[in-house]
C-alpha cells in the first residue's frame, strides 16, 4: 500500500513539477559505479533552501554535512541539520544493521530522501550516488543562489562486489602536491572507490617524514631538476649536482590525509619499498647498502636496481622497523605495503656478510634470502597487529605465512598465492597500468608503451574461470596503478586517470551481470560534463575514431572500417582534400579504396567534433601483396599480419601492440620481396618504431639491394643510423632513392642495435616496405 501511495504521490507531483523532469527511464540515469539494483519511481524530489537533513545516529551528521558543503560552494545557501523528521522535504539517514558493510538503500519519494546503511561507507555511498544523480552544477563553485534540484524518485539496493577498490598514486616519481592528494581522495569517492595506496618510496624520491631518519627526506626526498627530459633521457646524477626537485609529506600532512580520506570512506595503504626500488634511501643512508657506497638520488630510469638494501647488516632490519613503526603510528591501515619488486641481488651475491647471513640461515641461494628478508619484516609487521602487503615478486622463494599479494605481473601470481590460501589484490597491468596509453600513441601525451583504453578497463576481472571457488574467495579485488615516470603535472595525471577509473570502480562494484559496456558509454556525456564541473583534464581518447584495414588480394584493394571504441557514434569523414567538419558524410559501412588516399574521420556528438581527428594516408605502393621471405623469422611475439604484413599497404601506429609489427630480438633482419615480373622501380622505404622505455629501438643501418633473378644481387643504397638516447616514441621512414629500374626481387638488410648502451637487449621493430 505505502508503494502504491508513494508512486501516486510521486506522480502527483510529477504533474505538477513537468518541467523540471526530464527523467523518464532508468537509461536517463548515470550512476556510476551501476547500482546493484535500481527501481524508477515517477516523479522527483526538488532540494530547495528548506531542504532539512535529519542526522542524528554515528557518521550520519558527517556524510550530511559533506553533501551540505557541496551545496554551500555550487549555491551560497546553507542546507540545515536537525534531530527530528519534519513533514516534508528531508533527508534521513536510518541505521539498518541488516545490510551488510558498504552497502545502502536509497529511497527517494516526493517528499523525502532515505538512506539506510548499517553504518559511515553506506551512508557515504548513499550520498554519493544523490551527488551523480543531482545536476553536474553541484560540483561548481559557481555561487548560483537558486537550488531547485530535482532527483528523480527511485529505490537503489546497492552493494560492491569486491572489498578492495583502489588506485594507486605514484608519488616518487612524480611529487603530487598534498592539496592534488585531497582532491583525488573526492574524486574516488565519487566513484565508491575505498582504498588509496601512495607509493611513498623509490629510487627517485622518498616522500614521507621520519622523524628518526630525518636524511631520508633532506636528502631522499630531492634529486637534480631534469624534469624537461624524458624520463629515459636523463643523465646520470654527480653526488654534488645540487637536487632541487621533489618534495615530501610532513608527518602533520599524513595526518590530514588519512584523516581526510577517512571522512571520505578511504583507507590510505601506505607503500615502503624495500628491499629495491629505494636508492633515495641509500643516498641518505649509504650504511644500509651491502658496501656503503655513497650514490645520489637519481632524476630518471635506472635498470637493473642493484643498489638495495642489505640482508646481511642487522641495522638494516633495525632502521626498517624503526621505519615501519613511525609508518603504522601514521596509518591507521590494516596493511602496509612493504614493495617488494625487481630486486637485482648481484650484491647479495658478492657481499661476505649476505653469504656469512645465507650459510647461517641454511639458504640455497639470494631469492630465498630475500624471502627470508621479507618474513622477518612480515613477522615484525604482523606483532603489531598489522597485514603484510608485496608485489607478487614476494612469491619467489617462499611466501611468509600471512602474506597479501599485489598480483601486477599479469594475474598469475595472484592465482598463486590465492591456491596457497592468501589474500590477493589484482592489479595485472594489461588491465590496470593506468600510465600506458589509452588512446593512439600518435595523438596522445607521451605514456610507458602499452595499451590500455577504456574498454580494456572495463573488461577487467579480478577473478578468472581457472580458479576454484577457494581461489576466488581469496581475490579481495582490484586497483589501477598511476606509476608517474611520464607524469609531469597534475594534469597530466587527470588525464590519465579519467575517465579510466570510473570504468575501473564500476568493474570492482557492480554485479557482474549488471556490467554492460553500452549501458556504460550511454553514461559517458553526463560523466564529462561532470568532469567539466569538477575542473578536471579527462581524457576523450575513447572517442577518437582508429581505422582498421584489410587488404583484398583478388581485386588489389583495401577496406577501411573506421570505429571508436563506444558503440554507435556518429563517425564522420572526409577523403584526401575533402574538409573534414560536422557535416561531412557519415560512415555507415566500411570504405573501400583502390588508390592512395588519405582519410580524415572524426565523432560528431551534440553538432561538435569531440575527440582527436583521424588521419591516415593508404599508399599504393608497388610491391603490395607480393611474395615476401625473412631470413631470420621475425619474433614469434610480434608477427604482425605474417607474410603480409610488410606489403599491407596497412601501416604499425606507435602503438606495437596494434598488429601491425614484426619484429626482431637482437638479430638482425634480411627480408627478400618478389614483384613476380620485372617492374620499374626507383625508391624503397622502411618504416619503423623507436620506444627506448620499452626497449624498442631504431635500426642502425639499411641496406638495400636488387636483382633480376633472385641469385645476383646489386646494391642500390644503404643508410647508417648512430644510436642516440631518445626519450620518445618516434616513428621513422627509412628511405632510400636510387636510378629507376627494372627488377624483379628487392632484399633489405635491416641491422639491430643488439645491445643498447645501459644494458639488456634490443627489439628491432619494422613495418611495411613501401617500393615505388
Ligand atoms: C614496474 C615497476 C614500477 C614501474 C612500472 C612502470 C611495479 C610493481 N614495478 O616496472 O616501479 O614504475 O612498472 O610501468 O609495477
Amino acid at each position: 500500500l505505502k508503494i502504491v501511495i508513494l508512486v501516486i504521490g510521486c506522480s502527483l507531483f510529477f504533474a505538477c513539477n513537468e518541467k523540471k523532469q526530464l527523467i523518464q527511464s532508468p537509461r536517463d540515469i548515470a550512476i556510476i559505479p551501476e547500482p546493484a539494483q535500481m527501481v524508477l519511481g515517477k516523479g522527483s524530489f526538488e532540494f530547495n533552501s528548506e531542504t532539512r537533513f535529519v542526522a542524528v545516529g554515528k557518521g550520519q551528521k558527517e556524510v550530511a554535512t559533506l553533501l551540505i558543503e557541496k551545496f554551500h560552494s555550487a549555491t551560497g545557501i546553507n542546507l540545515q541539520i536537525v534531530e527530528k523528521e519534519p513533514a516534508s522535504n528531508f533527508i534521513v539517514f536510518e541505521e539498518d544493521k541488516s545490510l551488510e558493510n558498504e552497502a545502502y538503500r536509497l529511497k527517494i519519494s516526493n517528499n523525502s530522501v532515505r538512506i539506510s546503511a548499517n553504518g559511515y561507507s553506506g551512508f557515504l555511498y548513499g550520498f554519493e550516488s544523490i551527488r551523480q544523480l543531482l545536476p553536474p552544477q553541484l560540483e561548481g563553485n559557481e555561487n548560483q543562489q537558486d537550488i531547485n534540484w530535482s532527483i528523480p524518485c527511485l529505490e537503489i539496493n546497492d552493494h560492491p562486489r569486491y572489498s578492495w577498490r583502489g588506485l594507486m598514486l605514484d608519488v616518487a616519481r612524480h611529487f603530487f602536491k598534498k592539496e592534488y592528494i585531497l582532491k583525488t581522495i573526492d574524486r574516488m569517492a565519487l566513484f565508491k572507490l575505498n582504498t588509496l595506496h601512495l607509493h611513498l618510496v623509490d629510487d627517485q624520491g622518498w616522500r614521507i617524514e621520519i622523524k628518526k631518519y630525518p636524511k631520508l627526506t633532506e636528502i631522499g626526498g630531492f634529486r637534480v631538476d631534469q624534469e624537461d627530459k624524458h624520463w629515459d633521457a636523463r643523465t646520470e646524477n654527480k653526488l654534488d649536482d645540487p637536487a632541487t626537485y621533489g618534495g615530501f609529506y610532513t608527518q602533520e600532512d599524513i595526518k590530514e590525509i588519512v584523516a581526510f580520506a577517512g571522512k571520505h570512506g578511504i583507507t590510505v595503504v601506505p607503500e615502503i619499498e624495500m628491499p629495491a626500488h629505494v636508492m633515495s634511501a641509500l643516498a641518505a643512508y649509504p650504511e644500509f647498502s651491502c658496501f656503503d657506497e655513497k650514490i645520489a638520488v637519481p632524476s630518471g630510469g635506472v635498470w637493473p636496481i642493484t643498489d638495495i638494501y642489505c640482508p646481511g647488516k642487522e641495522e638494516t632490519f633495525e632502521f626498517l622497523q624503526n621505519v615501519l613503526l613511525e609508518v603504522m603510528d601514521l596509518f591507521p591501515s590494516k596493511y602496509v605495503h612493504i614493495g617488494g619488486d625487481e630486486a637485482t641481488r648481484t650484491n647479495w651475491e658478492k657481499d661476505p656478510k649476505d653469504q656469512k647471513r645465507m650459510k647461517e640461515e641454511g639458504l640455497k641461494n639470494t631469492a630465498e634470502l630475500q624471502s627470508y628478508f621479507i618474513k622477518r619484516i612480515e613477522r615484525f609487521i604482523s606483532s603489531h597487529g598489522r597485514i603484510l602487503l608485496g608485489w607478487d615478486e614476494i612469491l619467489e622463494g617462499g611466501l611468509p605465512p600471512g602474506a597479501t599479494v599485489m598480483s601486477w605481473r599479469g594475474i598469475q601470481g595472484g592465482w598463486e598465492a590465492s591456491e596457497q590460501g592468501h589474500d590477493v589484490v589484482m592489479t595485472p597491468g594489461d588491465w590496470t597500468y593506468f600510465n600506458q596509453y589509452q588512446g593512439d600513441p600518435d595523438y596522445e601525451p607521451i605514456a610507458f608503451g602499452g595499451y590500455v583504453p577504456l574498454s580494456k578497463v572495463y573488461s577487467f576481472d579480478p577473478v578468472v574461470d581457472s580458479m576454484s571457488v577457494a581461489q576466488k574467495k581469496h581475490i579481495l579485488g582490484g586497483q589501477a596503478n598511476l606509476w608517474s615516470e611520464f607524469i609531469t603535472d597534475d594534469k597530466e595525471s587527470e588525464y590519465m586517470l579519467y575517465p579510466r577509473l570510473a570504468a575501473l570502480s564500476e568493474v570492482l562494484w557492480t554485479p557482474k551481470n549488471k556490467l554492460d559496456w553500452k549501458r556504460f558509454s550511454e553514461k559517458i556525456p553526463a560523466l564529462f560534463k561532470r568532469f567539466v564541473a569538477m575542473g578536471i583534464t579527462y581524457s576523450r581518447s575513447a572517442y577518437a575514431v582508429t581505422a582498421k584495414s584489410t587488404l583484398n588480394m583478388k581485386n588489389a584493394t583495401i577496406s577501411v572500417v573506421l570505429s571508436n571504441e563506444f558503440t554507435g557514434s556518429d563517425i564522420r569523414y572526409a577523403l584526401d582534400d575533402e574538409k573534414l567538419d560536422t557535416s561531412s558524410k557519415r560512415y555507415s559501412a566500411p570504405i573501400v579504396l583502390d588508390h592512395t588516399t588519405t582519410i580524415k574521420a572524426a565523432v560528431v556528438e551534440n553538432g561538435k567534433i569531440v575527440g582527436d581527428t583521424l588521419k591516415k594516408t593508404f599508399n599504393f605502393h608497388k610491391a603490395i601483396g607480393k611474395p615476401v621471405a625473412y631470413d631470420p623469422m621475425y619474433s614469434k611475439l610480434y608477427q604482425g599480419e605474417k607474410e603480409i604484413n610488410m606489403v599491407n599497404i596497412i601501416r604499425g601506429s606507435k602503438n606495437f601492440h596494434d598488429g601491425q609489427w614484426q619484429a626482431w630480438l637482437v638479430k638482425d633482419a634480411e627480408i627478400t620481396i618478389d614483384l613476380e615480373k620485372p617492374i620499374e622501380i626507383s625508391s624503397v622505404a622502411v618504416g619503423s618504431m623507436e620506444n627506448q622505455g620499452s626497449g624498442i629501438y631504431y635500426p642502425i643501418q639499411i641496406e638495400v639491394a636488387v636483382s633480376a633473378d633472385g641469385k645476383k644481387y646489386t646494391k642500390v643504397g644503404k643508410i647508417k643510423r648512430e644510436f642516440r638516447n631518445y626519450g620518445y616514441v618516434g616513428l621513422k621512414d627509412f628511405n632510400i632513392d636510387f636510378e629507376a629500374q627494372k627488377v624483379r626481387f628487392v632484399r633489405l638488410d635491416a641491422k639491430n642495435l643488439g645491445h643498447p648502451p645501459k644494458g639488456g637487449d634490443a627489439w628491432m621493430f619494422l613495418d611495411e616496405i613501401v617500393v615505388e
